[in-house]
């Protein structure tokens, strides 16, 4: 007997990671909230608060404005990293050096609990349980997911993190204040 899922509940549930820190970084990531939401085969479920964070890496550059978005999708991992660098590349991406100012950048966190390992795509990203500028807004999603390589939950990633930088939450007003 064939058996029809409702289109809510048909594909994947994945985490995406934004971060801007060029040009009204905010307003990028919601931007790009608004690109995803709007690509086919792609529903946005949910969105994290933003948060302004200190740079990771290169110090040397302006604080970034991070946030998560949880999705489900029909479309493959592959397909789904190309559809967000078409949008980085809509939004006027250039790609400089790594870990340098970018106006957005869109990263896979977790495709559903699905290890991948190849030369354009690795996920969960490999930097996802080192970052606290990812962990935090992922936490505040969906701490219970398991992260599918280690077997510890978001918020177990997060008793275990050694990242000291400064991660802010957004206020309702909009306001910077410490998480
Ligand atoms: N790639 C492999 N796996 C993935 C994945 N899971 N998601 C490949 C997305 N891309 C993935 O990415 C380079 C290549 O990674 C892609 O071609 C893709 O095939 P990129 O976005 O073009 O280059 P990048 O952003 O310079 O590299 P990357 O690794 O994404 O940089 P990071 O590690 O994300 O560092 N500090 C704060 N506070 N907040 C930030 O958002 N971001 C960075 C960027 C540094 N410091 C930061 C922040
Ligand atoms: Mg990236």
């Amino acid at each position: 007997m064939l058996v029809r899922q409702p289109e809510d509940i048909r594909g994947v549930v994945c985490f995406i990671g934004m971060g801007s820190n060029l040009a009204d970084p905010s307003s990028q990531c919601m931007e790009a909230v608004r690109r995803v939401s709007s690509a086919k085969g792609i529903k946005v479920l949910r969105r994290s608060s933003l948060y302004r964070t200190e740079p990771v890496g290169f110090a040397e550059q302006e604080w970034f404005v991070n946030a998560v978005i949880e999705i489900r999708t029909v479309v493959s991992p592959n397909e789904l990293l190309r559809v967000l660098q078409a949008i980085e590349d809509g939004m006027g991406r250039v790609r400089g050096p790594k870990w340098g100012p970018r106006v957005i950048d869109l990263d896979i966190l977790l495709y559903g609990q699905e290890i991948i390992q190849d030369d354009s795509l690795v996920v969960p990203h490999p930097e996802l349980h080192k970052r606290r500028f990812i962990l935090e807004p992922l936490c505040e999603l969906a701490s219970y997911v398991i992260h599918p390589a280690f077997g510890i939950s978001m918020s177990g990633l997060m008793d275990r993190l050694n990242d000291k930088s400064k991660v802010y939450i957004y206020n309702v007003k909009g306001q910077p204040c410490l998480i």
